[in-house]
């Protein structure tokens, strides 16, 4: 866990919040079936395949939460807040309108959609999603809806009245990668009707979530899905007021987009495409389904001006490594600032990571989980939590991934000598290291499934350096 950084309270609460949402959701739809099929539930599984093929091969993403949250970067009328970025206008209960006045304020002149879909290749990721309205309401694109009788988007309402949305798909489109958006279809603490978790604290937010849904949250999506075409919709926070009847709606909407790739964040008991651990990556990931985990670099999600708590490049790589060994993939948030930059500290991390990628890539994109399953941890014989379940201990001494007659071994802790295996599938007919240009043999012995590799006295990189064994049955 201390390896993930510090999983705070507030996290915690977040998880537990988010999963009572989801609970209330599922139970009420258990009993009845989808008022609409959506594609998941009538595509074969080859069509399935090939749909979600890019996004399995892709491993690594980009998260980013970008909104008018930025201005105040986490601290209101002087006081920080404790909670995240993007949760400041609820955290300290601001309201409507006292909100909606920070729009004067935001002019990121910087931005420059380029610079950070370059980022993200440079880092090696292969798909970036970026918030296009968060809990906050705010649109970051081009809207004719929402907020009425005032505009709440960054094209209409404030001084920059550039659409970065539509700068990020070009851009995304002319360096070939995938785009995708965040859509907080349910929370929404501006529009009336709009959802709050725990409840509305301003009476301009009052009114009926269905008529939310019909005048904001559906007219949104439709402008994102027709005039951006992404990738992916990441939906985010359902409560109890999605039901299924009201999901089906937004599902009959993704339904005419086949390849979209949505996530298991909709509500009214759709399952999407996308298991979505927050914060966390699960012991042993979601075997034989789809599923990526989501995390800050520091911690927060929306920019904080005083949040300096960054983990560590090897931390943020053994990360990604872990979560590639347990089939799934890594969507890695940075959260840029009012003026459109990223945070150095975020941005230093990503190119290290990409630095690593460069020469390990083949490990990593594209490649199975783990030919072992052991070396990630066990569960404690002695350590219980509070609710008497067995701890899980963590090792971080390597992590594996495959790919037909290749096994790959990421080494983060450098044995003296030579690297022991007791159950290695097969014949290891070759063995050498990835990041060696001349992948010069090294001496393997190998008896039945017990192997010992020879190393070098020195990792080639002290993040991580990566075996292969190739091998035959
Ligand atoms: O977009 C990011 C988060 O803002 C969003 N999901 C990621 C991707 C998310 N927000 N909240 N949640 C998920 C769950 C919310 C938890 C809460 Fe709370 C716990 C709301 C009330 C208690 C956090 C802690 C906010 C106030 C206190």
């Amino acid at each position: 866990m201390d390896r993930m950084g510090s999983l705070r309270l507030a996290h915690l609460l977040l998880l537990i919040c988010f999963i009572t949402g989801c609970l209330r959701t599922v139970s009420l739809s258990a009993q009845q079936p989808h008022p609409v099929t959506s594609v998941q539930d009538t595509e074969t599984p080859a069509q399935r395949d090939a749909r979600m093929e890019w996004w399995r091969a892709a491993r690594f993403g980009m998260f980013i939460h970008w909104g008018l949250y930025a201005v105040p970067g986490g601290v209101w009328e002087g006081k920080p807040s404790n909670g995240a970025g993007e949760w400041l206008m609820h955290d300290d209960k601001i309201p409507v309108a006292d909100y909606q006045k920070l729009v004067s304020q935001f002019n990121p002149t910087q931005f420059n959609a380029h610079d950070w879909v370059a980022l993200a290749k440079a880092a090696g990721m292969k798909y970036i999603v970026i918030t296009s309205k968060h809990h906050d309401g705010f649109a970051m694109f081009d809207s004719q809806f929402g907020f009425k009788p005032n505009p709440f988007n960054i094209v209409s309402a404030t001084p920059f009245k550039r659409d970065p949305l539509k700068e990020l798909m070009v851009e995304a489109q002319k360096q070939g990668i995938k785009l995708g958006f965040y859509y907080s279809q349910d929370q929404d603490w501006t529009a009336p009707g709009g959802a709050a978790f725990g409840g509305h604290w301003d009476k301009a937010q009052d009114g009926d979530f269905a008529n939310y849904l019909h005048t904001k949250a559906i007219p949104q999506l439709t402008e994102l899905l027709t005039k951006y075409q992404p990738a992916i919709i990441w939906f985010d926070t359902p409560t109890a007021d999605m039901t299924p009847q009201l999901a089906s709606e937004i599902v009959t909407l993704t339904n005419k987009y086949p390849n979209l790739i949505w996530n298991n964040r909709l509500g009214g008991g759709y399952k999407g495409d996308t298991e979505t651990p927050e914060q966390q990556i699960p012991p042993k990931g979601f075997p034989g389904q789809d599923w990526e985990t989501c995390m800050t670099i520091n911690d927060t999600w929306g920019f904080k001006t005083n949040d300096t708590s960054f983990k560590s490049t090897e931390t943020l790589l053994h990360n990604l490594i872990d979560i590639a060994s347990k089939g799934g993939n890594y969507l890695l948030n940075v959260g840029p600032d009012a003026h459109g930059i990223i945070p150095p500290d975020e941005a230093d991390r990503l190119r290290a990571i990409g630095k690593w990628l460069d020469t390990n890539g083949e490990a990593i994109y594209g490649s199975g989980p783990t030919a072992f399953g052991d070396e990630d941890g066990a569960y404690s014989t002695t350590e219980k939590d509070k609710n008497g379940k067995p701890v899980w201990v963590s090792q971080w001494d390597w992590r594996s991934t495959t790919k037909p007659g290749k096994i790959y071994i990421e080494i983060f802790k450098w044995p003296n000598g030579a690297f022991h295996l007791d159950k290695v599938p097969g014949q290891i007919a070759d063995a050498y290291l990835l990041a060696d240009p001349a992948h010069k043999p090294l001496k393997i012995t190998q008896k039945g499934s017990v192997a010992d590799i020879n190393l070098p006295q020195q990792p080639l990189d002290p993040l991580a350096t990566v075996l292969v064994l190739e091998t035959s049955h």
